[in-house]
């Protein structure tokens, strides 16, 4: 990959790729940048259709994301949570009064037979946005979790032997619910086996001077993205111009479980561990200065190895880390 790209796409989950894609639409024109977004973490509640990392995407490329929680609009209020525990509604799932005009305007279009694809469409436009956000599938999709039973819970039941049954959960349900700290033994995709790819993903894919793979999470981030029918192969297929960013630094996730989720489901937690899952994918690897020392290790998985400052500290920063990314 050289001289930089008249099109890129990036397979992207939360914090870490909106972030990036924040970068990616300074380093270059941002018509020329797609968003291919995991919906694997998508939940119904209240009869809304919720879809957190598009919603974060689009609120951190307009800037209007809440910088401390990276999830949800800053300036927000939470009038209708503290209103729905008075009826002991669910609220373990916050949902501030700003943000929930988003899910009823999303829902409202999914209900008139628009494909969640055209609701996003509609809503990156509502905020000025000119890169374009993509769902990476318009069919149902979603992360199911097996975790550990809750010691002594009742609900759980109990096997023979008085061993507790493990537990698979939506993805939700184990992040927030659960607060990601039970530890994980599995995780799924229901996806349907005829689901496709929504519109202009495959292209985008195909077409791109430079495929690259955000630093998300590659189980229950990127892995979704991939298990949509089709897309892994497509990734495939453009290897050689594939730029993964290691959302591992010096052993941890900067945001989230996707150190102990490696671990626990039997991975390297390192670039190392990385550089293993997505080396059939992805010919290039960017790690972090304080992983250099593990670069030759990175390469001996058969991925080129580039290491640079990968902390997006703020907007400069995943300028800096975008352009680095379109021109290895
Ligand atoms: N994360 C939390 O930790 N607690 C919440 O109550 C919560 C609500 C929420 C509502 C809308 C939204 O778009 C995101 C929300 N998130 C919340 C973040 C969400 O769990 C994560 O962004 C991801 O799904 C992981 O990428």
């Amino acid at each position: 990959v050289t001289g930089g790209a008249s099109h890129v796409a990036v397979l992207a989950g939360g914090v870490g790729a909106a972030r990036l894609l924040t970068g990616m639409v300074r380093a270059m024109p941002p018509e020329a940048v797609t968003a291919i977004v995991n919906v694997g973490d998508d939940i119904e509640l209240h009869g809304l259709h919720i879809s957190p990392d598009l919603d974060t995407v689009v609120y951190t490329v307009a800037e209007a994301i809440d910088p401390e929680r990276g999830w949800g609009l800053r300036d927000e209020t939470w009038q209708a949570m503290a209103s729905l525990e008075r009826y002991g509604g669910t609220t373990w799932f916050r949902l501030g009064d700003q943000d929930l005009a988003t899910h009823l305007f999303r829902t409202q279009r999914m209900a008139d037979g628009a494909p969640l694809s055209t609701a996003t469409a509609e809503i990156a436009a509502a905020w000025k946005l000119a890169l374009r956000v993509l769902p990476v599938t318009d069919d149902r999709l979603r992360t199911r979790v097996t975790i550990a039973p809750e010691p002594h819970s009742a609900a759980n039941g109990s096997g023979p032997g008085g061993f507790s049954a493990p537990d698979e959960v939506s993805f939700q349900e184990y992040f927030v619910h659960r607060q990601h700290s039970v530890p994980v033994s599995a995780v799924r995709f229901e996806c349907d086996v005829d689901a496709r790819p929504a519109p202009g993903v495959l292209e985008a894919i195909m077409t791109a001077g430079v495929v690259v793979i955000a630093p998300s999470n590659p189980i229950v981030s990127i892995g979704p993205v991939l298990a949509v029918p089709g897309v892994r192969n497509a990734v495939r297929q453009r290897r050689e111009s594939v730029v993964a960013v290691s959302p591992i630094v010096g052993g941890k996730a900067l945001k989230g479980p996707a150190d102990r989720m490696l671990r626990e489901l039997g991975h390297e937690p390192s670039v190392v561990g990385v550089a293993r899952l997505y080396a059939p994918l992805a010919g290039t690897l960017v790690i972090d200065e304080a992983d250099r020392a593990l670069a030759g290790d990175v390469e001996a998985t058969g991925m080129h190895c580039v290491v640079t400052d990968t902390i997006m500290r703020d907007a400069e920063a995943a300028k800096a880390l975008a352009h680095h990314v379109l021109h290895v």
